[in-house]
């Protein structure tokens, strides 16, 4: 029997989380976006190695609000690092520590015992590397840090001993070819949500979910599978068709493509949009999307 742990990632919005369990994964296990809030739901990267098992959930960045959708949003983050045999904090280093790293920080502490921390983007030439050290030092000052760059796979290497460091003996829990445990459904729909979040603006990213309407298997072992984009409002159904549908349609091409590297048959997608009225305010549709 080898080692192995449970990971939860966290930190605030945007800290580099999806791009780092990727990265340690080797694979496109969870969606990136320069838009904060990206995340919705946490998500699992495994990572098996001659040494054992880490199991890493992705979980959404922590931000304070008191809208239903980002407290349900934290309430995932909490529930991963409240359960995980390891904590990881990823700590942005080209963003100073506000009330948000403050309060992150506050809701980490029952748990600092398991944790690791993560100075990410030191390559960027605005990062502040002594600042976030200094940050995470007064406030855990036992806590192992490392830096990293998740962007360009810098210091992975030490960070994965070091995980595999703090494991304990442990069964290996998915075969050693498994790198998520996510449902083709999930991951085709995150895919295409992906690609809202990087042509949308402002208001409208957050405002989309998108769900699985029916799928068709062809002959030739491809899948015809039709998805629905839905929004909170009519007005807001004529910007993600755009003009003469060139937007939708956008979507669905870098969706297709991106489908097209990470499964062994053919995806084509149908895209339709349709309006499920202020959904982001529906307690029982907030259930259904954010686990
Ligand atoms: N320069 C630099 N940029 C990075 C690095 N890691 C992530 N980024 C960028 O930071 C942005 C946010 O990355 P994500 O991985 O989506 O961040 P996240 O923490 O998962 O964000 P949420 O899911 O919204 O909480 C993207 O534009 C990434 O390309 C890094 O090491 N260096
Ligand atoms: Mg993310």
């Amino acid at each position: 029997m080898g080692k192995s742990a449970f990971v939860a990632i966290v930190g605030r919005p945007s800290a580099g989380k999806s791009t780092l369990i990727n990265a340690l994964c080797g694979e496109k296990v969870s969606i990136v976006s320069p838009v904060p809030q990206t995340t919705r739901n946490a998500v699992r990267g495994i990572v098996t190695r001659p040494e054992g098992q880490l199991v890493f959930l992705d979980t959404p960045g922590f931000h304070l609000s008191d809208k239903k959708l980002n407290k349900k949003l934290a309430d995932v983050a909490r529930a991963a690092f409240s359960n995980a045999d390891i904590v990881l904090y990823v700590v942005d280093a080209t963003r100073k520590a506000a009330a948000e790293e403050e309060a992150l920080a506050a809701a980490l502490s029952p748990v600092s015992n398991l944790m690791v921390a993560a100075i990410n983007k030191v390559d960027a030439k605005e990062a502040a590397e002594p600042e976030a050290r200094a940050f995470i030092e007064a406030r855990f000052p036992t806590t192992q840090i490392l830096s990293i760059s998740a962007l360009h796979k810098r210091g992975l290497d030490a960070l994965l001993a070091l995980l595999f460091s703090k494991a304990t003996e442990g069964p290996t829990w998915y075969p050693e070819e498994y790198y998520t445990d996510q449902e083709p459904v999930f991951r085709i729909a995150e895919i295409i949500r992906e690609k809202v979040m990087l042509h949308t603006r402002e208001e409208l990213p957050h405002a989309v979910y998108v769900a699985y309407a029916n799928s068709n298997k062809e002959e030739d072992g491809s899948l015809e599978a039709a998805y629905d984009l839905v929004v909170e409002r009519d007005s807001q159904k004529g910007i993600l068709i755009g003009k003469a549908g060139s937007m939708i349609k956008q979507i669905r091409e870098e969706a297709e493509a991106d489908l097209a590297s990470i499964f062994d048959y053919h995806i084509k997608l149908r895209l339709r949009v349709r309006v499920d009225q202020n959904w982001r305010s529906d307690e029982k549709r907030l259930t259904e999307l954010i686990f």
